[in-house]
């Protein structure tokens, strides 16, 4: 199915306008472009842990990629962010080429990192856990190639549960990635898998669809954002590169309490579309909208946080009553 080549962002949810909220300027360290960060508020403090990518040709389509690390920041308020001195994880050896795409979730009082894993034998999704952002243990790493993992903040019926984007491209002949689910005892060990949101079910998505930011629960189930894309072979250059053919937008949906794979609700048309200045000009992807963090505050704000053309750092917000409303009712979606 053709997606439209506009789009536009739901009426519910408002760009912060101080956006972006992180840029590289921010950055005590070498750095050249901040985005796809996880945020997490634990305490009152808002905390975000932010890919950190360094280029040399930066702008220009001969630049080459240095380094990529992880960032830290923290907040009073989840607007004005301070960057600490230096990056908090950088992991790079013979096999491990970098980590990026981080997200957080607090379980049991500990923070929890989902992040991808770029190797020299594929991509694999990685989960870690810290209790200062100085001292990380690696508690798995999938096998390629899969990424976009985030893990849901409590155990649901005795188990750790997480969404992620495993990318089958042999099998399928072509990108067509979609959401899935899976469970654990120990954070180690992932089984029970089932499929959770597939590319056909999002009218706004011919390429990919994949987890985005931690789901949060509600009365109503896990309201959870995702991100989707759509490719257009026709679309030029538009970025740093020759050519950047894709869009990445936001959705949102409502998946079941207490059977997570199972999607109860969905927003058929996008909750953020690329429209602001950062999203669709000047970045090295442009037209890219990838969210890592979703805060629901007490006053029913939800804070949701993206990466803008995989540059800069923002944030948006909207009422959980209105993100649920947007959900309508769906039944047995990724029905095996
Ligand atoms: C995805 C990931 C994201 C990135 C997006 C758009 O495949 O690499 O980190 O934001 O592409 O370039």
């Amino acid at each position: 199915m053709a997606v439209p080549s506009v789009l536009h962002s739901s009426p519910v949810i408002q760009r912060h306008p101080q956006n972006p909220v992180l840029t590289q300027a921010a950055v005590p360290y070498r750095s050249s472009l901040v985005y796809n960060a996880g945020v997490t508020k634990y305490q009152g403090r808002y905390i975000m842990v932010f890919r950190n990518d360094i280029f040399d040709g930066e702008g220009t389509e001969e630049f080459k990629h240095v380094e990529s690390n992880l960032g830290l920041a923290f907040s009073k308020d989840g607007i004005a962010w301070t960057v600490e001195p230096k990056p908090c994880w950088r992991w790079r050896t013979q096999e491990i080429h970098r980590i990026y795409d981080p997200r957080i979730t607090v379980l049991d009082g500990r923070f929890y990192l989902c992040f991808a894993v770029d190797t020299a034998h594929g991509v694999r999704g990685g989960m870690a856990v810290t209790d200062d952002f100085d001292k990380f243990e690696v508690l798995s790493i999938s096998v390629p190639d899969n990424r976009n993992m985030v893990l849901f903040p409590e155990k649901i019926g005795g188990k750790y549960a997480r969404l992620e984007r495993p990318f089958p491209v042999y099998s399928r002949g072509r990108d067509r990635f979609d959401a899935w689910f899976s469970d654990s005892p120990d954070l180690r060990y992932w089984g029970n898998s089932h499929l959770v949101l597939g590319v056909e079910h999002v009218p706004f998505a011919n390429d990919k669809v994949g987890p985005a930011a931690p789901p949060v629960r509600t009365a109503k189930g896990w309201l959870t954002t995702f991100h989707a894309v759509d490719r257009d072979d026709s679309r030029g250059k538009n970025g740093w590169e020759k050519k950047w053919a894709k869009r990445y937008t936001a959705g949102i949906m409502l998946l079941d309490l207490n059977e997570p794979w199972k999607v109860i609700g969905l927003c058929p048309d996008p909750l953020l579309a690329p429209e602001a200045s950062y999203e669709v000009a000047g970045g090295l992807r442009n037209h890219v909208i990838f969210p890592g963090g979703m805060i629901l505050e007490d006053s029913g704000e939800v804070k949701i946080y993206y990466g803008a053309a995989d540059t800069v750092e923002c944030v948006a917000t909207a009422h959980v009553d209105d993100l649920l409303a947007l959900c309508r009712p769906v039944s047995a979606l990724g029905a095996e």
